[in-house]
């Protein structure tokens, strides 16, 4: 395997990120109906290529990472982004991150994990079981899931050709179901439950409330999957506290609010244009977006 890494445009210019609103639109009608969207090829097979060479390049070092799947081997590394540069130039993708930004419906958005996750084959166990997203204490409303993330689930080889190979298993519209799907007695799949049979390059964008779980895999072959989180920055990220310096070093300024830097003391809150210079792109291709009403905190003249 070819370590290249050099399909994925190490910066990407946010001028040069199609655009295309209804298809869009369509992805959040889609998106807030099932809880997901799948988006084929969104990553070539070069990109893949060299994503697999990067995983390779760091496995040796990675075989001991304290988040490594003990049970079944393989690798289980978060936050990956900061482990290649490959992984880095994920951060922005051109088939993803418009679709991203439109579903959080916001410019104050980071990244707040990301996550190699390799699945081997077992007849004894599968790697992930049910659940929906979201951390302790649990944020509902009247028993379902408010929303604050999603991620992108990129797959690096083909998961189309059986049910039980280690894919992504999601519940459509369970984001919706008060307090989760149900669970059949001794079943060992909730109702609903459907293997995302994707190609190699596929990804699969899901709400954090979507109840979510990996098939059993009783293939041949690992099954490789990125997951690459993205939340409104009035959370915390999952698992990072600060990027390290090579990761921020030359990065744009809306790759830094991405990478999840701030500018000002409340700039995760109540945040300038300087914590969010993605503003500007998001005002000009989607309207205004929500600030609540904070905009009418602070210094206000008593004569207007
Ligand atoms: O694909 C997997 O192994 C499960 C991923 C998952 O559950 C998650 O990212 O929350």
């Amino acid at each position: 395997m070819q370590n290249r890494d050099t399909s994925i445009p190490a910066h990407c210019e946010l001028d040069q990120l199609p655009i295309d609103h209804a298809l869009l639109d369509a992805r959040k009608r889609a998106f807030d109906e099932f809880g997901y969207v799948v988006i084929e090829d969104a990553l070539d097979a070069a990109t893949i290529e060299t994503l697999l060479g990067a995983i390779e390049a760091i496995r040796p070092a990675m075989a001991d990472h304290p988040h490594r799947n003990k049970s079944e081997g393989g690798l289980n590394v978060r936050p990956v982004i900061d482990k290649h540069p490959a992984f880095r130039r994920l951060l922005m993708h051109p088939t993803t991150f418009p679709t991203v930004v439109r579903l959080l419906n916001h410019y104050s958005i980071q990244l707040i994990q990301s996550n190699l996750i390799e699945a081997e084959p077992s007849a004894a166990r599968r790697l992930t079981g049910w659940h929906s997203d979201g951390g302790i204490p649990a944020i509902t409303v009247n028993r379902i899931r408010a929303f604050g993330s999603l991620k992108v689930g990129y797959f690096l080889r083909d998961l189309s050709a059986a049910d039980e190979m280690g894919a992504l298993m999601v519940v459509p519209g369970s984001h919706r179901m008060q307090g989760g799907p149900p669970f059949p007695s001794g079943a060992r799949d909730p109702v609903g439950a459907t293997p995302m049979k994707v190609h190699a390059g596929s990804a699969v964008i899901f709400h954090q409330g979507i109840w979510h779980a990996a098939a059993p895999n009783r293939s041949r072959q690992t099954r490789v999957a990125l997951y690459y989180g993205y939340g409104y920055r009035v959370f915390r990220p999952v698992d990072y506290q600060r990027m390290p310096d090579h990761v921020l070093n030359g990065a744009s300024p809306v790759e830094r609010q991405l990478l999840g830097e701030t500018v000002t003391h409340q700039g995760y809150y109540v945040p300038t244009d300087a914590d969010v210079p993605l503003r500007t792109w998001f005002t000009k291709h989607f309207g205004q977006a929500d600030v609540g009403q904070l905009e009418r905190v602070g210094d206000v003249a008593l004569d207007h």
